[in-house]
């Protein structure tokens, strides 16, 4: 696997040289000044390229060119973005960088309640909590139609959660779940998020699937044509949010996907936290089944419960089977060696990591702390390396 490392660009907090020494040798990142649906030009990509290039480092991966969400809908000037999506395509390939992550979540990107759970051990993890999330859309954001998604007994649980929130509490609450996560691009506040969740009130699941379709159809030739592998990141978590549908959950979703656009240049970010929030995803089972359309690894785990809460567990605890997936990864990197593909090393990047030790008395991107995701990253360098030898 080739050690990357996700950086927000020159303001991220963890630096550049601070990459170096964890022993990365690729960064994964993105222009998140270039507004979404814009054009990311040949000398905006020069630049941020550079930059990286200067302090030794190469620039493996970009995550992610966003796609516009009225590209989603198929409405408004949905044309437009999708020739500037392939117009930002072709400049990337021709600075020499062919791997761009991205993903089709309806409005919000990756979501969770808790930036700062505390386990066991004191430092700070991301959580998603079923009962807050319940909360915040039944009694904040009063959404028309939560009402029905939710038992009694559920609506009752959510209301004294409510209840017992301080006003400071809701307004975390709130802005965790809508104000944007790193890298989500998107912000909303309560009043737009209600008008933006009702552009989609005439699409369910197999429309937005169609759109995906349709956007791939015209993208990935183009991606194709200039040597970029396209890698479509699964929904965070894998399952219908806010009444919204999504369809990059599940194993069946990939199939349809890769089906309908069979090109290798469709591919996907194989994110190991995102799937394995599904008790029902197999995990290598998927990973067996697309193994070569797998241009990117987000590797972390996720440890949830019975009730459908989860949190960011250490990389190799929690419920992924680690082991299991990275011994996948070796195995198949061998077949590309054999099969003359160039692809033969894949990127990966711990994906998140605890807030610890210094972590937790600096100001750190949610996710994205320094230490946390050294720890993440030293831990699987030591287990690919143990696979890889024991095989020899
Ligand atoms: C969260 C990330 C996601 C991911 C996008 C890909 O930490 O994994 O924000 O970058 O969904 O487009």
């Amino acid at each position: 696997m080739k050690q990357t490392w996700r950086w927000y660009g020159p303001d991220d907090p963890v630096k550049l040289s601070d990459i170096k020494q964890a022993g990365a040798t690729g960064i994964v990142s993105a222009l998140h000044q270039v507004p979404n649906g814009t054009v990311w030009t040949v000398e905006a990509i020069k630049e941020r390229k550079q930059i990286i290039e200067a302090a030794g480092l190469e620039w493996t991966v970009v995550e992610s060119i966003p796609v516009h969400e009225n590209i989603k809908t198929r409405s408004g000037d949905f044309n437009t973005y999708i020739d500037n999506y392939k117009k930002s395509i072709e400049n990337l390939a021709a600075c020499g960088i062919n791997i761009v992550c991205y993903n089709f979540m309806p409005v919000l990107d990756w979501t969770r309640t808790s930036l700062a759970y505390e386990v066991t051990d004191g430092s700070k993890a991301l959580r998603f909590d079923v009962v807050a999330f319940a909360a915040f859309e039944l009694y904040l954001l009063k959404r028309p139609g939560a009402e029905a998604a939710y038992s009694d007994v559920e609506k009752a649980e959510a209301k004294s959660y409510v209840d017992a929130l301080s006003e400071a509490d809701k307004k975390t609450l709130i802005n965790n779940i809508i104000a944007g996560l790193p890298g989500a691009e998107e912000g909303y506040t309560l009043e737009q998020f209600q008008v933006i969740l009702d552009t989609y009130t005439n699409i369910d699941a197999q429309k937005l699937k169609e759109n995906l379709v349709a956007f791939l159809k015209e993208v990935i030739p183009v991606a194709a044509q200039n040597n970029v592998l396209m890698c479509i990141h699964p929904d965070d978590p894998p399952y219908a949010i806010l009444g919204l549908p999504r369809v990059v959950s599940t194993e069946a979703d990939y199939a349809y996907l890769f089906e309908q656009v069979p090109h290798v240049s469709n591919g996907m970010t194989f994110c190991t936290g995102s799937l394995g929030v599904r008790a029902d995803n197999n995990l290598v089972q998927i990973f067996k089944r697309f193994a070569d359309r797998v241009h990117f690894l987000h590797l972390r785990s996720t440890k949830r419960d019975a009730k459908g809460n989860f949190y960011e567990a250490n990389h190799l605890e929690g419920d992924v089977d680690m082991f299991s997936i990275v011994k996948e990864v070796v195995a198949e990197e061998a077949k590309r060696k054999i099969a003359g593909r160039t692809d033969t090393i894949i990127p990966m990047r711990p994906d998140h990591g605890h807030q610890m030790l210094d972590d937790l008395h600096k100001k750190t991107n949610p996710g994205y702390s320094g230490i946390g995701r050294l720890r993440g990253l030293a831990e699987l360098r030591g287990l690919e390396l143990g696979i890889t030898k024991s095989l020899r």
